[in-house]
């Protein structure tokens, strides 16, 4: 017997634990050793029951993903589970951490199912761009109905033993002893005759609440098809025999396993665990940090203190007096009491957490900490003499970081004595709830400090990007030449609902014009004055945004921005229609209509086109770096991969022929000489990193 499947004995119930960390994934050669203990221990006479677990840190996470792509081999895990669940001897399973995807259907083939207090099930596929293909899509619903199971299977959600229990997905929740409270249920079943799921109708749907899930998914699907096909696989087990659905199901699995959509999301997935793994760093010793100082306690200061104060961190907020700080304390209370409003969190967490908030107006108190942070106003010389201030206030080892999102890191360095331990720690907004945090490697920048802030950005279950210093780093910087290209195509012709709804096409949450209005103009309108001086005469630039934040058009703070709004309802203002066509007539270019694809093209070329500057000049060391940037920071859909894997999936030549039709009309208008070649570039890199 292989040893990532070992069988114990508890007098006549056999324990069948899959053994093959780090996740346990089910592995063929995890199939092959689980479907030979499942059989040794039906032919063995002193084995009256099984139980099935799984050692380490969780039951399983699933079907092994580094499989996925490769023709499948034998056996494969439906024909297991369909083995499991054939046993004339009773099996039960036992779930601990994470029972996720082929981990939950071993469970839905087993014939009971108990879980720990704090396990987690769910059949996450969808995520990957796929679906159960190991019964799931067909056990599940008999078990727990149609609408409960297609909630599960569509969303990817993970339910706890709780939820698990109420819902009729586990039997039992262990009080103590997972292994020993197993091996009592199996005990208690030897002799019965055992359900098999497989062989049971699924529970008529009440039709309003079934059809309230479908239009659920439907809405919330925003272009994936995996969820779509969910749908039609759940409702299959509604009127379809077992083994037929299960044939579709396994059809499906393998369809949506080959399309771009599961390729773009399981490109996510490793890069989401390939960026904090950096070898130049393998040297480097993260420092073991546990209490933290945030200078300033404004929107960021209070969120990023919130994303700390939630990882365990202690937090020394400092603001400038006690009015400010006063008002700071209240923001970080009112994001627990949104919490907790929404049942995401008890009270005595919250006390928990504040209680670790120590909040003050004397910088001194910052000595006690390990890293200060500063989210001070986006001013230069403010920012400046507060690192002046914090070398004179602090241990010459504190690490300090900024926040800023646009200003030069290597002049703060400057005026912070021993440079090498300041590096950029750019959150994003919300800060307690956005995933992605930029780590900012100034050119002085000590890999330990880089390496502390992965560290820390890994504590506080957020994605990090290292990034060099550049304008606006990785995310603003391809932004500011996303935006760019949307304010060119106003003066050539486009409104600003075409452009949103043609991105809102391309799987965004939201238009760039709709996100401005909620962001407000006056965040863009201050850039575009702090850029003015050093904008050069050739460079083009349309002033749309001054002339509608000088009318009072900042956005939804104001009613009117780009749009109108009324009650928070978003509709078009022919007022801006007018302001937008006049600007057009008058700066001499072409008029043209533009369709959805030539929208979303010209947007995506841009972005791609900056990428690869950003690899070529190193900012970026990996072009997946980038993806994860604008799929954890801009919107940009999951399924598609990010704009560098697009680019390289969808073909380079689609999005520039387009990119190239527009920059013959345009003149300047579309770099695409150096696009072309900055992608002849990037290409190479991702030739080179393949190679690696
Ligand atoms: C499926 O099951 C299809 C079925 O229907 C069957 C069809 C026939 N395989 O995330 P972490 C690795 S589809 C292989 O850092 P955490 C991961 O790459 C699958 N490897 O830890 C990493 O490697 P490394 C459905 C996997 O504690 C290491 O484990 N299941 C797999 O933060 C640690 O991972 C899913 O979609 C895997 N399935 O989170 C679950 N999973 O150390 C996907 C992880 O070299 N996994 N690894 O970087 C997860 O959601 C999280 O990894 C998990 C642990 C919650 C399990």
């Amino acid at each position: 017997m292989s040893e990532v499947v070992r069988i114990s004995r508890e007098g006549e119930v056999a324990i069948v634990e899959i053994d093959n960390p780090p996740v346990n994934a089910t592995s063929q050669a995890v199939r092959r050793a689980l479907l030979d203990a499942v059989q040794r221990a039906q032919s063995e006479s002193e084995t009256r029951a099984i139980v099935i677990a799984g050692a380490g840190r969780t039951f399983t996470a699933g079907g092994d993903i580094s499989e996925f792509g490769k023709p499948p081999r034998e056996p494969h895990l439906p024909d297991v589970i369909n083995r499991i669940e054939e046993s004339g001897k009773p099996i039960v399973v036992a779930w601990h951490g994470t029972a996720l995807g082929g981990g939950c259907e071993i469970g839905l083939g087993a014939h009971k199912r108990i879980i720990t207090k704090d396990g987690l099930i769910g059949l996450p596929e969808v995520k990957l761009g796929l679906l159960p293909g190991a019964g799931g899509t067909q056990r599940l619903p008999r078990l727990i109905g149609p609408v409960a199971a297609l909630d599960l299977i569509a969303t990817g959600r993970m339910v706890g033993a709780e939820e698990a229990l109420r819902i009729g997905l586990v039997d039992a929740i262990a009080e103590t002893d997972l292994r020993r409270e197993a091996v009592a249920l199996a005990r208690s079943l030897i002799g019965q005759m055992q359900p098999r799921l497989s062989l049971q109708a699924t529970p008529a749907a009440e039709p309003e609440a079934w059809q309230a899930m479908v239009d659920r998914v439907n809405r919330e699907a925003k272009g994936r098809i995996a969820p779509l096909r969910a749908i039609e696989l759940v409702s299959q087990s509604l009127t379809l025999a077992f083994g037929v659905a299960q044939a579709n199901e396994r059809r499906a699995f393998f369809e949506l396993m080959s399309s771009d959509q599961s390729l773009a999301l399981r490109h996510i997935f490793s890069a989401e665990r390939e960026t904090g793994k950096r070898p130049e760093l393998s040297s480097a010793r993260p420092r073991d940090i546990s209490h933290i100082g945030i200078i300033g306690a404004g929107t960021m200061g209070s969120g990023i203190a919130v994303a700390f104060l939630d990882a365990g961190f202690r937090v020394t907020l400092v603001e400038a007096d006690e009015s400010a700080l006063q008002a700071g304390v209240e923001r970080v209370s009112g994001l627990y009491q949104r919490s907790i409003r929404s049942g995401r969190m008890d009270d005595a967490t919250r006390v928990a957490r504040l209680a670790l908030l120590n909040p003050t107006t004397e910088m001194a108190k910052l000595a006690e900490t390990g890293l200060v942070i500063e989210a001070v106003f986006e001013d230069m010389a403010i920012k400046l003499e507060l690192m002046k201030q914090l070398g004179r206030l602090l241990p010459a080892s504190t690490l300090v970081a900024s926040n800023t999102s646009y200003l030069d890191l290597e002049q703060m360095a400057d005026a912070l004595p021993g440079p090498e331990r300041f590096l950029g720690l750019h959150f994003f907004s919300p800060a307690h709830v956005m995933k992605l945090v930029e780590v900012v490697r100034a050119r002085r920048t000590s890999p330990e400090a880089v390496a502390t802030g992965l560290a820390i950005a890994r504590k506080l279950k957020k994605i990090a990007v290292v990034t060099g210093v550049c304008e606006g780093f990785i995310g603003n910087r391809i932004l500011a030449k996303f935006r760019a290209q949307c304010e060119f195509m106003l003066e050539e012709g486009a409104l600003p609902r075409e452009i949103d709804i043609a991105m809102e096409g391309f799987g965004l949450a939201m238009g760039p014009f709709a996100v401005q209005d909620l962001a407000g103009l006056d965040i863009a309108y201050a850039r575009r004055k702090r850029l003015a001086a050093t904008r050069t005469p050739d460079e083009r630039d349309v002033p749309l945004v001054d002339r509608l934040v000088e009318e009072g058009r900042l956005g939804q703070k104001a009613g009117r921005g780009w749009y109108l709004y009324d009650n928070g309802k978003r509709s078009a203002d022919p007022a801006v229609d007018a302001i937008i066509r006049m600007h057009a007539a008058g700066s001499g270019r072409p008029q043209r209509n533009f369709n959805a694809a030539d929208i979303q093209n010209r947007i995506v070329a841009a972005m791609v086109n900056e990428g690869a500057k950003i690899l070529g000049e190193g900012i970026a060391a990996r072009a997946f770096e980038i993806d994860l940037v604008l799929v954890h920071g801009y919107g940009f859909p999951a399924w598609r991969g990010g704009p560098m894997h697009y680019a390289d999936r969808v073909g380079l030549k689609n999005i520039l022929s387009i990119a190239k039709t527009a920059a013959m009309r345009d003149g300047k208008g579309f770099e695409v000489a150096p696009l072309l070649e900055d992608l002849a570039q990037s290409q190479r890199r991702f030739a080179d990193l393949d190679a690696n």
